[in-house]
């Protein structure tokens, strides 16, 4: 099936200032876009043209000679899943069963806010931060390029982009600052309870057995 780019789920002005119109017009427009069509090139005289976003990186994970394909398809699965862990007025604590789990992993929520925003500005050069479910555990997780939990089998809860791209127009090199921004103002707690809810629904996540 031919890919296509997700739209925003929020005006390209709704994010600032924490991220701008000029950065949200270019990683969206330009950057997720070019992934989204450079996969489709890639895989359309393929065995993989028919398969959906999930099948391609299941079948193009830990082969060596689709690695292209797979930077792609992961990239495009990424930032929509990224725009999705953003939102306008977000930010702050999460509740509810969600902040449950992050206090029975992390000790409290500032703790998972410091170990988030730590490790985030810590990987060294591009990737991902992830807050994942691991087994009945909540944990975060930095990938490096375009990998993803869902080949290693973590579900993701909530991603934030570490490219410079996601951020150098708004604050060239201060990555913490953006990474404070996100996580002070526009985290979406909503999406990670979501994502939760929906991967628990058989797992009884909360189960201490
Ligand atoms: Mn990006």
């Amino acid at each position: 099936m031919t890919v296509h780019l997700a739209e925003l789920p929020y005006d390209y002005d709704a994010l600032a200032p924490h991220i701008s119109e000029t950065t949200l017009r270019f990683h969206h427009d330009k950057h997720h876009r070019k992934y989204v069509d450079t996969l489709n090139e890639l895989v359309k005289s393929t065995d993989l043209a028919a398969a959906s976003l999930e099948e391609i990186l299941r079948r193009t994970a830990t082969k060596a000679d689709a690695k292209k394909i797979f930077n792609n398809a992961a990239q495009v699965w990424n930032h929509t899943f990224y725009w999705h862990s953003l939102r306008p007025g977000g930010g702050g604590d999460p509740d509810g069963a969600l902040a449950d789990l992050i206090r029975d992993s992390f000790g409290d929520i500032a703790k998972f806010k410091k170990t988030f925003r730590d490790e985030a500005a810590g990987h060294f050069g591009s990737g991902w931060a992830w807050l994942v479910r691991d087994g009945k555990k909540l944990k975060v997780v930095t990938t490096h390029d375009a990998d993803l939990p869902l080949v290693h089998g973590h579900t993701a809860l909530l991603t934030v982009d570490l490219w410079e791209h996601a951020y150098y127009l708004d604050v060239q090199n201060r990555r913490p600052d953006y990474l404070q921004g996100v996580l002070d103002h526009l985290l979406n707690w909503d999406f990670a309870h979501e994502n939760l809810v929906r991967d628990g629904e058989s797992l009884a996540f909360r189960s201490k057995s």
